[in-house]
């Protein structure tokens, strides 16, 4: 009998997006609407979550944002995923939050709205993250991109922070996050002209890591998210977190933290398993501990 997930998995390969990836694998329980969460790579140890409004360019509506943190919020606490991979479609990575539903908003029902603690979810969770990127990352979507460790990008992909066209600004980091990542010279331009950039200038400025053929980006997206899952993943969350500090704090306070975390590196059992397994010449066995 065929199951559920392998009938999706079916479907998704049909309509193309998927047709690349070699390793998806199990289907991961959870009732969603607007998201699709599955474990992928050949040890199912690399959380997949994809963006699945396609109708609306996978603009961010509230229960979008709600289910992205739920899932999120999972593959955090499940110890088998050592890293996530947060992707769209091939036309969408995601427009922006949604405007219809932004339009009448006022002041109050922003301050009594959870949606920033929602989007938050991607910048907080302690396993590194990969932003698959193809077609528009724009506005709350290239901010949504850049809350994630490392973007692969689709040649056709473009990104833009086009608010300011909508007589708002950058809510989500895109005022701050793209100032660090590119420069106040080049994040000012996108900011104030709300013009998009090519994937070729967001990899040329710094903004995007790889470029890849359309339909190689989930893939390679996905072979990035299983090497960094086969490190140990104490060592992984705490480069990231000393990484993001970065942002965050002078350099001297930086190399502090630094120093004291890489001190504490040792006190881990996968320490002592990465170096032995380099002196005796085979593959570390991390565990974890
Ligand atoms: N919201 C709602 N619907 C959207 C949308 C969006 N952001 N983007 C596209 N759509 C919908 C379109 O309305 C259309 O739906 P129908 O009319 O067919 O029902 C469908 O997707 C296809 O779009 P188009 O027909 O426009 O497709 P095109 O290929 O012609 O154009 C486009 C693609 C991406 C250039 C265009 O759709 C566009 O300009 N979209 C809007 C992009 C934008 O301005 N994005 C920034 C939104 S403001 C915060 C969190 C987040 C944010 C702020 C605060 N806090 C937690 C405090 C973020 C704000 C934003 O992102």
């Amino acid at each position: 009998m065929t199951s559920c997930s392998t009938v999706r998995k079916m479907f998704l390969m049909k309509v193309g997006y998927l047709r690349n990836v070699r390793y998806l694998t199990d289907s991961v329980a959870g009732n969603y609407q607007y998201i699709k969460v599955s474990k992928v790579g050949s040890r199912s140890n690399v959380g997949l979550i994809q963006l699945n409004r396609p109708k609306a360019l996978n603009a961010l509506c509230n229960p979008l944002l709600k289910e992205v943190a739920q899932a999120m919020t999972a593959f955090g606490k499940d110890s088998s995923v050592g890293a996530i991979v947060l992707t769209g479609n091939e036309k969408a990575f995601a427009a922006g939050a949604d405007i219809k539903e932004m339009e009448d908003k006022t002041y109050a029902s922003w301050m009594t709205s959870n949606m920033h603690q929602d989007l938050d979810c991607v910048a907080k969770v302690r396993k590194p993250v990969i932003a698959a990127v193809n077609g528009f990352a724009l506005g709350g979507g290239c901010e949504m991109a850049m809350m994630c460790d490392i973007i692969y990008a689709g040649e056709k992909s473009r990104f833009g922070q086009p608010e300011i066209l909508l007589g708002i600004i950058p809510g989500a980091g895109g005022t701050q996050r793209l100032i660090r990542s590119v420069g106040k010279s080049k994040a000012m331009e996108m900011v104030l002209t709300g013009n998009q950039i090519t994937a070729q200038e967001a990899e040329k400025m710094g903004l995007v890591s790889k470029l890849f053929p359309v339909e190689k980006v989930l893939e390679e997206s996905i072979k990035l998210g299983e090497k960094i899952a086969s490190n140990s993943q104490i060592a992984n969350m705490v480069a990231k977190e000393c990484c993001n500090a970065a942002y965050e704090t002078t350099l001297k306070e930086g190399l502090h933290l630094e120093k004291r975390m890489f001190h504490a590196t040792f006190a881990t059992k996968d320490q002592k398993e990465g170096m032995a397994a380099f002196v005796e010449k085979r593959k570390a066995n991390f565990t974890n501990e």
